[in-house]
């Protein structure tokens, strides 16, 4: 016996510590309420060598029409996703390998600079054959990153949008925001609209938005008839194509989404998301890439709810990219051990 109290490697005597011993590896030995926060505990490193998908964050909110506040989304996804390590097996495992790649550096007040270094670092974690997790900032992230994918993979890709906004708004708009993407992207050419779709929009009755670019799934015909049916379409519209996910937590009804840029009433719940993405898994879809957008930490209730859900759908949205790539064929450019 030993003389210690606690052996964290061999807790009580007889237990197999094997898969106890890989959990605690995955963690740094560390509490996941202790220690540093990375997202979902990852290496912080630019090291890509054998890693397969990247967090990079974005801490941009120089082009909000509403609430500011983005910049600070990084950080707070990070924190967040502590409680959720053990919620991907997959990640702590090590089968989808993953760092924390830190942020895009840029001037805060800067928008052509913001966009240019952001497009910069995405292309060079793209070029290591590492996939993208980008975290906003504002909605305006799939802009650089985008182009980013556009440029790496070919013009055409699908996108897959949650949003109660339909973020085509270029006519009202004569710049680039979080709310102009999607013309920008389409009319570059980079996405393909007649192959992406909108889920969620609800706010375009007063016909600002172009509703006639990407398909849209509006949030009262996807609750009438239901998750399966939703992500049934989305199957439909994206096809075989290679896919992008962008996931602006308005999509969420407001009292599960509150601290966002323009929370929304009347959206789906959290329940109906999950079995969505349920629907949405194991079908082949080609997604190499996705993003998260829009928190604005400094309104959330204390429990930290908005980011819980972001967490919860951003574990949805890993375990796509991890089948994704395998659809897609993606393979590393460069072999080596990774981290973690
Ligand atoms: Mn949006």
């Amino acid at each position: 016996m030993s003389n210690r109290r606690y052996d964290p490697k061999n807790p009580r005597p007889g237990w197999n510590p094997g898969p106890m011993n890989t959990i605690l590896d995955a963690i740094d030995h560390q509490p996941l309420w202790g220690g540093i926060t990375t997202a979902w505990r990852r290496p912080y490193s630019r090291n890509l060598a054998g890693v397969e998908v990247a967090f990079l964050g974005i801490p941009w909110d120089g082009t909000p029409l509403w609430r500011t506040g983005q910049r600070f989304m990084p950080r707070a996804i990070r924190e967040a996703s502590m409680s959720h390590v053990a919620k991907v097996p997959f990640i702590f495992s090590g089968e989808l390998k993953m760092v924390d790649y830190g942020d895009a550096l840029f001037h805060p007040g800067n928008l052509w600079d913001y966009l240019d270094q952001t497009e910069q670092i995405a292309a060079e974690i793209l070029a290591a054959g590492t996939s993208i997790f980008a975290c906003g900032g504002d909605h305006s992230i799939p802009l650089p990153v985008v182009r980013a994918y556009g440029k790496a993979f070919g013009k055409g890709l699908s996108l897959i949008h949650f949003d109660a906004h339909s973020d085509a708004y270029a006519e009202i708009l004569p710049y680039p925001t979080g709310g102009t993407w999607v013309n920008e992207l389409t009319e570059e050419g980079w996405v393909d609209g007649q192959r992406s779709v909108t889920l969620g929009v609800r706010t375009d009755t007063v016909e600002l938005g172009r509703a006639d670019i990407f398909h849209q799934l509006d949030s009262d015909a996807i609750i009438e008839r239901g998750p399966a049916w939703a992500a049934e379409r989305v199957l439909e519209i994206v096809g075989d194509n290679l896919v992008y996910i962008t996931f602006d937590p308005d999509f969420l009804d407001a009292s599960q989404a509150p601290a966002v840029h323009t929370p929304e009433p009347l959206g789906p719940d959290m329940h109906f998301t999950n079995k969505l993405f349920k629907h949405l898994t194991g079908k082949g879809l080609k997604v190499i890439g996705f993003d998260i957008n829009e928190l604005t930490p400094q309104y959330e209730p204390p429990a930290g709810l908005t980011a819980m859900n972001i967490c919860t759908v951003s574990n949805w949205c890993l375990r796509l990219l991890m089948d994704g790539r395998k659809s897609a064929g993606l393979t590393l450019d460069h072999v080596g051990a990774a981290d973690g």
